[in-house]
């Protein structure tokens, strides 16, 4: 039985995208409507490009999903794994209507066929390319690991698109205090203005609320709805 709340991601290996519809009690929470679409195998499959979206990248077993169930304050949320590669699709979270959240695969697993890490990449190359609703980047990085060339590459190509990028140093309670401390200030030091940079666990919920905040603003909380068209003259 899953715990109240909890959101149950069947069969995340279909290739076939699955729309759960769910409606539960929530706890207190920012986000008392959010609720997982869907997952894409293909770019055919994301949802309609409106309104704005914030993705959360980063290395295979970083902690994505994890992050992404203590910001929304949900139970498996987005579901989570001890195995690298758990999350293969690019899973699509609503928060607010015309606000998402989207769960990216996970990148730098060694331990999957070539053709599927090839699919991987173009899936993850073709949402970058086309999503105009793409409003910012959480990207998330292990404390202990610190910054891979993949993560370079992800703040490479966002500087390349002028996306703003929050990274999260993820696992901070794995480290003791002084050394987390060292670790994000090394890691601040390296990046440009552009990133801003924080302390954050998913286990004891460090950081969670500067996260939100930052989740909050790029997806553009406080500006005003856009204008609707008025097609009938
Ligand atoms: N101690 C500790 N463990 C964490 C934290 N965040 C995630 N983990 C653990 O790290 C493992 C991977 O977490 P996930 O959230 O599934 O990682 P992911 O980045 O979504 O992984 P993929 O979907 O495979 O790319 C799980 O065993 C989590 O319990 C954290 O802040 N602290
Ligand atoms: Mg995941």
């Amino acid at each position: 039985m899953p715990a109240a709340g909890a959101v149950r991601i069947e069969d995340p290996s279909a290739s076939k995208p699955q729309i759960i519809h769910t409606s539960w009690a929530v706890p207190m929470s920012q986000f008392p409507d959010a609720r997982f679409i869907l997952s894409a195998n293909a770019p055919a499959q994301f949802l309609p490009d409106r309104g704005s979206e914030v993705a959360v990248a980063g290395r295979s077993n970083a902690g994505k999903s994890s992050a992404i169930n203590v910001i929304v304050n949900r139970r498996q949320f987005a579901r989570t794994s001890k195995t690298p590669g758990r999350t293969q699709l690019v899973n699509f979270f609503e928060l607010r209507p015309d606000q998402r959240l989207v769960d990216l695969p996970g990148y730098g697993f060694a331990r999957v066929s070539d053709k599927v890490r090839d699919h991987w990449g173009r899936l993850l190359q073709e949402y970058f390319e086309s999503r105009e609703s793409l409003a910012g980047l959480l990207l998330v990085v292990d404390i202990r690991r610190r910054l891979t060339a993949f993560d370079e590459q992800m703040l490479t190509f966002a500087e390349s698109v002028s996306l703003p990028v929050h990274l999260l140093l993820t696992k901070a309670d794995k480290l003791k205090r002084g050394q987390a401390a060292t670790a994000h200030l090394e890691v601040a030091r390296a990046l440009t203005d552009r990133v801003s940079v924080q302390l954050f666990s998913a286990l004891n919920r460090k950081g969670v609320d500067e996260a939100r905040e930052v989740l909050n603003r790029f997806l553009g909380e406080m500006k005003p709805p856009r204008p609707v068209a008025n097609n009938r003259g």
